[in-house]
């Protein structure tokens, strides 16, 4: 019977969607079982073959889960605020709404072509008022909230309002910008204005001035993880820093609950110890060094206080506010004009530097508290003020920089202990120094050395130990357009948040999507888009009168915040009075399964867990943890098609003879190649691009053969290939059992379409197990024992298959099982039914039919997923082979229903063994059960 895969994959899909198939309901008794994708950006060039890899996974696990008994929550998205659309505004003109309906439209199209069982339903857009509007609340809550550290959580503003009324600083341990000490008198006594710039120094969303990554081409800021190579990841243009007042998310304040959560998450080991990296936890000490006739002290991070006696010299980073206090007449200029040369330069560049140290000194010293002895303070750009205290003390036998450094200026070098050899491992060894030998920490192992000296720093009240974190408090504001506007105004230059009855506060129209003359955001263009205090609604900003009408915030918030929450948004997707219900974020929990690609280590996947930590120390949500088990799927290769351009010609040289040319290498798009050879249509090609309408070319063998690599998927290097026309050509069924068939899901690996007609033979072998010719036949007959052996056999692999996330070997087994079906001719319902359930997770489309034709009135989804017997898989008869005093002898068959002993009898009464016993007793008779039969005679 022919398998029409482009009727019947319409047809279910249609059926789905009206019979809303795989809507999930709030309100069962059923477990549940949440399988979630990192939701899309929606760009305008559509999906190709290497989106959907996660998402297919993802989707048979969802189904499997189903076929297991799970109320399953499988749910998609679209992370739709974001730079391209925005850019796209820029050059166009058109609305980045319109742009990202377009292409969200296009996506879905796509995606529902492929046949995944998601609950359209529940779909969120984070760039929707009805979501924004939650945002904007998270931030509000952020706002008003502040980290005890006493408690090791956020709480509400009101609780350290009360603590200052009451004790004022006393007590306090708290997570802030600057360490203030105020007494309850004092607070009482300041003045509203003050006690709001008191509390910005604490809320969990505050402002203050940072040094940021400033992207003039953007005309925005980046975070740390959208640069790349001191560019902008998107778009690579240059990124400079810059001090400005920006909005922050006090994550750090999150530091330890994000890696110690690390624990309990069952995740990739390279994921975790990218964020164990990014969060950079260093035990230490803080110690303080008198500065020679000053008053002065320089303060210094240090993780190896054991090495405190060789500290020969200081540094401070350049723009440590010390400097300018310390520095000597005689130094000033010296020191002035390498502060000015270094301003110039990124963080990034001063800690990729390592080979050319520079550095000035300031003419004063610091008298090293262990030693006695005088140190000389530079200052130098490998010490950065933005980590620790943003001064080192330097220990040139031990650490390479402050080696570097000191042979630079020609410094002492004194080694500490060099015995013990954990301390070596830790320790670069410098050759050229001078042993101090110190009585007090010899013999000592590294960890005891280290807290020994931490008590004595603390003994002798110059320090203490301390943790230090590298990970940095997370900059919130961008001045783009097309993002979430923040729900702050400013009254008095004080920021105060909008009621949450305002919310959502809609992104106003503008006429023009760059910044304004005055260097403000783009919101800075819109008309209307000021808040009246009185009335409690957006005016326009001709109102301002600082009176009773104030301006608007005008930056918007980063592409991460929308996207750190929206999986507690499927949960409950439009509800209006909450983010999400509590019984229902309690019902769903967490993520069981999320699959997703590795780029987000860093970025989206500490912020969203950031994020929910928040909601749940602020008893929103019952996990501190979002997501428990995370795979990261392998990427998608395409094959990319290259001509050679003989240079400054218009002339192409078919890749066999290319070697006799000086030629330049271009990509040429996949689709001008002849079906799936390497031959490009010449003629396809001229009408490509103005610029080739006149190539000409040498051919081989009459033929234009192209150069092909393997190289990321992308539409930037032609390679693409679009799922739509797969699924035209070999079904959605074929699509999604070739992209698993591929191999392991973590792994990347090639495209290639003629690879999938061997998948597209076996489902129309599979099809034809039900069909007697062209007439649908099943037999009612009971199989064999053969026939349950080979879908017993099948259910053992897939089952532990699917649970280990193994997709491709199932492929495999379900080519065996149909092959063996074929050839022992199977047709019997009872095989073909179960048959039809095993495989629809993978190929849905195909197994909803034969459901069907078997005369099941109800999808297969909800089917039983059928069981394991493994009576079946019992060999009947096993062969033995029979040893002799050490040697094989024969091989004999015996039922695999005989107990040991039943073997034994028969083995001894067989007729092979007569002549080899002659008549004698056997001493021994060993019998491994269903392996092999030991004499000894
Ligand atoms: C003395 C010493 C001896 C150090 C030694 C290291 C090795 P992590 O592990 O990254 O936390 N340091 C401290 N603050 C710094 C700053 N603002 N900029 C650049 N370097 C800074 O590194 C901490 C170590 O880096 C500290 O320990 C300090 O040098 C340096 F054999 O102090 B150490």
């Amino acid at each position: 019977m022919f398998y029409d895969h482009q009727q019947i994959e319409k047809k279910w899909q249609k059926y789905w969607e009206e019979n809303q198939t795989y809507k999930t309901s709030n309100n069962t008794d059923k477990p549940k079982f949440y399988v979630l994708d990192m939701f899309p950006y929606p760009s305008g060039a559509g999906l190709h073959v290497g989106h959907p890899l996660g998402y297919i996974a993802s989707d048979i696990y969802a189904r499997y889960k189903r076929h297991q008994g799970f109320n399953v929550l499988h749910p998609v998205g679209y992370d739709s605020f974001g730079l391209p659309a925005e850019q796209y505004a820029i050059q166009t003109g058109q609305h980045p709404a319109i742009t990202t309906e377009e292409n969200i439209n296009r996506y879905e199209e796509q995606l529902k072509k492929i046949g995944f069982s998601f609950d359209w339903s529940r779909e969120v857009r984070t760039s929707d008022a009805s979501y924004y509007k939650w945002t904007q609340w998270i931030f509000i809550e952020l706002y008003h909230s502040w980290y005890n550290k006493s408690t090791d959580k956020a709480e509400p503003i009101q609780t350290l309002i009360q603590h200052f009324e009451e004790k004022g600083t006393e007590g306090l341990n708290a997570n802030q910008n600057d360490e203030l000490n105020f007494t309850a008198e004092e607070w009482k006594d300041s003045s509203d204005l003050d006690k709001e710039d008191i509390l910005l120094n604490y809320r969990l969303a505050f402002r203050a001035e940072t040094t940021v990554n400033w992207c003039p081409a953007l005309g925005t800021v980046l975070a740390n993880d959208e640069v790349k190579d001191g560019k902008s990841e998107r778009g690579g243009f240059p990124v400079f820093q810059k001090k400005m007042m920006q909005w922050s998310m006090r994550i750090s304040a999150y530091s330890e609950r994000l890696l110690q959560g690390l624990n309990t998450l069952d995740w990739p080991q390279p994921l975790k110890d990218a964020q164990e990296y990014w969060i950079g936890k260093s035990q230490g000490a803080q110690v303080q060094f008198q500065v020679e006739g000053h008053d002065e002290i320089v303060e210094v991070f240090t993780t190896r206080p054991d090495t405190i006696f060789g500290a020969t010299f200081m540094v401070l980073a350049p723009e440590n506010p010390l400097v300018d206090t310390i520095t000597t007449e005689a130094q000033k200029a010296e020191v002035d004009s390498y502060i000015e040369e270094t301003s110039k330069k990124t963080e990034r560049d001063r800690m990729a530097d390592v080979k050319n140290v520079s550095g000035a000194f300031t003419g004063s010293y610091a008298v090293n508290p262990f030693s006695g002895e005088k140190m000389p303070i530079y200052i130098s750009d490998y010490v950065l003020m933005g980590y620790g205290t943003g001064a080192v003390m330097a220990v040139p036998a031990h650490d390479e920089r402050d080696h570097r450094f000191a042979k630079k200026f020609n410094l002492d070098i004194k080694k500490v202990v060099d015995t013990d050899e954990d301390v070596q491992e830790k320790s670069f060894d410098s050759k050229d120094s001078v042993c101090v030998n110190s009585d007090f920490l010899n013999g000592l192992n590294y960890n005891d050395a280290k807290s020994k000296i931490i008590s004595e720093i603390e003994n002798k009240g110059i320090g203490h130990g301390t943790t230090n974190y590298r990970q940095r408090d997370a900059i919130f504001s961008r001045q783009r357009y097309w993002g979430e506007p923040v729900p702050i105004y400013y009254k008095e230059g004080m920021p105060y948040t909008l009621p949450v009855s305002a919310l959502p506060l809609e992104l106003p129209e503008v006429e023009k999507y760059l910044p304004t003359e005055d260097g403000d955001p783009p919101l800075g263009n819109a008309k209307v888009f000021a808040w009246d205090e009185a009335n409690q609604k957006v005016v326009s900003v001709d109102l301002i009168d600082d009176n009773t009408v104030f301006p608007l915030e005008l930056s918007t918030m980063p592409g991460w915040a929308g996207s750190s929450w929206y999986f507690l948004r499927y949960m409950d997707p439009s509800n209006d009075e909450v983010f999400a219900n509590k019984e229902l974020s309690d019902y769903w929990g967490q993520v069981d399964l999320y699959i997703g690609g590795s780029e987000h280590a860093t970025g989206h996947l500490l912020y969203s867990r950031f994020w929910n930590m928040f909601l749940k120390d602020r008893g929103y949500i019952t996990h501190d943890e979002p997501f428990q088990k995370l795979i990261n799927q392998g990427m998608i290769l395409g094959m990319s098609a290259f001509v050679y351009r003989i240079d400054g010609t218009n002339q192409y040289v078919s890749k066999n003879l290319s070697e006799n040319y000086k030629t330049q290498k271009i990509h040429v798009d996949v689709s001008l190649l002849k079906g799936t050879s390497d031959e490009l249509d010449t003629e396809a090609f001229k009408a490509w691009r103005p610029d080739y309408a006149d190539a000409e070319f040498i051919l081989e063998d009459g033929k234009y053969i192209t150069d092909r690599e393997v190289e990321k998927m992308s539409k930037s290097k032609y390679n693409v290939v679009n799922p739509d026309d797969i699924c035209e050509e070999y079904g959605a069924d074929g699509l999604r059992l070739y992209e698993m068939f591929l191999g392991p899901l973590e792994q990347s690996k090639p495209w290639n379409t003629q690879g999938l007609s061997g998948v597209y033979g076996f489902l129309k072998k599979f099809w034809n197990l039900y069909f007697n010719g062209d007439t649908f036949e099943v037999s009612d007959e009971e199989p064999t024992k053969a026939e349950y052996k080979v879908l017993h056999t099948l259910i053992k692999k897939v089952v532990y298959d699917i649970e280990n996330f193994s997709f491709n070997t199932s492929v495999s087994s379900f080519m065996i099982a149909v092959n063996e079906l074929q050839k022992i001719k199977c047709n019997k319902r009872n095989i073909l039914e179960p048959l039809a359930v095993i495989i629809s997770p993978y190929a849905p489309h195909i197994c909803e039919e034969l459901w069907s034709l078997l005369g099941n009135k109800e999808s297969v989804e909800f089917e039983k997923f059928p069981v394991l017997n493994e009576d079946y898989l019992v060999e009947d008869e096993i062969e033995y082979p029979v040893s002799v005093n050490g040697k094989m002898k024969f091989k004999i068959s015996l039922s695999a229903q005989l107990s040991a002993k039943e073997v034994e009898d028969l083995v001894i009464s067989d007729e092979k063994m007569q002549p080899i016993l002659e008549g004698k007793t056997p001493k021994k008779i060993i019998v491994v059960h269903h392996r092999i039969v030991n004499i000894v005679i």
